[in-house]
């Protein structure tokens, strides 16, 4: 289903026409109401008289993380408090989080492009949705819990964890959608098998799952093992939350809901523009926030993007997955390594188990080291030790292979390895504690 055919299947060149009047209203808005982003313009020497179109998005300044953070926690609102109704968060590793907030129409405009993303990973007014994303300060929560309701669909709003308590809801209730992050939904999957219960045999037919990056490989293997069709949702806090982008059934990439937000991609280093196809940083402007109004703020995230039309009939863009961060790129002597390369090399690996950790130190020496600790099956690990040996040098010279790169493998016991509710934790880096 569609939720919004009008919107989403609108003639590009409607929506460009839709996007220049939304784009003047928005920068006229930032520049009277934002001192920061007055600053900004002014500096750059732009009136918001001189953006008249969406081509002109080039010429306006980014924003980034640490221009929210100079301006904790209400500085970037554009509007009276009196006139936001809702605040959000986002924590980063470091500092203060960064604050969001929303008037009545924002939250309205949350709820209509999750509608939107709802719809697109299957679900309708006759479904039962599980929310299992965190609700509080962190918007996956009541996100979808909106957009849930604007659709007409059951919403159970469970929240993260007691996952005992999520198999037996979905057994009882007969949840037909599951939202949570991709983590948390294989945590939900061994914890049924643990209970004896089938989730092949429940009523449980799709997955909504986002908040952290995974790959095609690990969505494979949650719709293996949940029985379902599951769909990669993006969103972030500064630009709306969840609802800025979703895969649709063609599985080929995020559509991007650009009447609200407009993508663009640019090289992180010289700040230019890239074509389409070409792979760096999402920028994002937002074309209809009022309380919080966003002009090319840089998400760090790595993708690339399509016009080409879609086999749903979606017309707008699309992302392809989020290959990871700009900041949680390794660079190991010299050499760039995506957590999501070792992520599909490890899915590929018949004996692995999707739980694993990357850990780089530099103690051995000066050279940094890269270390993979990987849970493999019970059967491997309750086997002999030669076999076990075998498969560590198996998967050691899989992944020096994809990564051009050498490095130690570490095979650990299933659960071993700490699970997480709401995003996981990937990556420990020793180098920063000054070995
Ligand atoms: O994670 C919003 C969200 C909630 C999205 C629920 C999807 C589902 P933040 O906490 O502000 O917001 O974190 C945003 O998470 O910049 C990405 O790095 C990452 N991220 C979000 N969705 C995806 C995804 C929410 N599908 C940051 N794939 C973003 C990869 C994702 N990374």
């Amino acid at each position: 289903m569609i939720w919004n055919k009008e919107a989403e299947c609108q003639p590009r060149e409607e929506r460009e026409k839709l996007q220049s009047e939304r784009l003047r209203e928005t920068v006229r808005r930032c520049y009277e109401h934002v001192p920061a982003y007055r600053k900004k313009l002014d500096e750059a020497g732009i009136r918001p008289s001189d953006i008249r179109s969406i081509a002109d998005l080039k010429y306006l300044p980014f924003t980034t993380a640490e221009d929210l953070r100079d301006n904790y926690p209400f500085g970037m609102f554009a509007c009276p408090l009196s006139e936001v109704v809702r605040v959000h968060s986002s924590s980063g590793t470091t500092g203060k989080p960064k604050v969001v907030g929303y008037t009545r129409n924002d939250v309205e405009t949350w709820a209509e492009v999750m509608a939107r993303t709802l719809a697109c990973g299957g679900a309708g007014p006759h479904d039962i949705i599980q929310n299992a994303y965190g609700y509080g300060m962190f918007t996956g929560g009541l996100g979808i819990h909106y957009g849930a309701e604007r659709m007409g669909a059951t919403v159970v709003p469970i929240s993260g964890g007691n996952t005992k308590r999520q198999v037996m809801i979905l057994e009882d209730f007969g949840s037909t959608m599951l939202a949570c992050t991709p983590s948390y939904a294989l945590v939900i999957a061994d914890t049924a098998a643990e209970m004896g219960v089938d989730l092949h045999k429940l009523p449980l037919k799709y997955g909504v799952f986002g908040a952290e990056p995974w790959t095609d490989e690990m969505r494979r293997e949650i719709e293996a093992r949940l029985g379902i069709r599951a769909t990669d949702i993006y969103g972030l806090s500064e630009v709306i939350g969840p609802g800025v982008a979703s895969a649709c059934e063609a599985q080929n990439g995020l559509h991007i809901f650009d009447d609200h937000f407009v993508p663009e991609v640019i090289d992180p280093n010289t700040l230019e523009v890239l074509p389409p196809g070409t792979q760096g940083e999402l920028v994002f402007t937002s074309l209809t926030k009022e309380a919080f109004p966003i002009l090319r703020y840089r998400t760090r995230d790595i993708t690339r993007l399509s016009y080409e039309p879609c086999a749903c009939g979606r017309t707008h863009p699309r992302m392809q997955r989020v290959a990871g961060r700009t900041d949680d790129m390794l660079i190991i002597r010299g050499v760039n390594v995506f957590p999501s390369q070792i992520e599909s090399a490890l899915m590929g690996i018949e004996g692995t188990e999707p739980h694993y950790v990357i850990v780089v130190d530099r103690s051995q020496g000066r050279l940094d080291e890269l270390e993979v600790w990987v849970e493999v099956s019970p059967e491997l690990i309750s086997g002999e030790v030669r076999r076990l040996e075998l498969f560590e040098r198996k998967v050691t010279a899989e992944l020096t292979s994809v990564l051009g790169l050498s490095l130690k493998v570490r095979l650990v016991e299933p659960k071993t390895i700490a699970r997480s509710e709401g995003k996981a934790r990937r990556i420990i880096d020793r180098r920063e504690l000054g070995s």
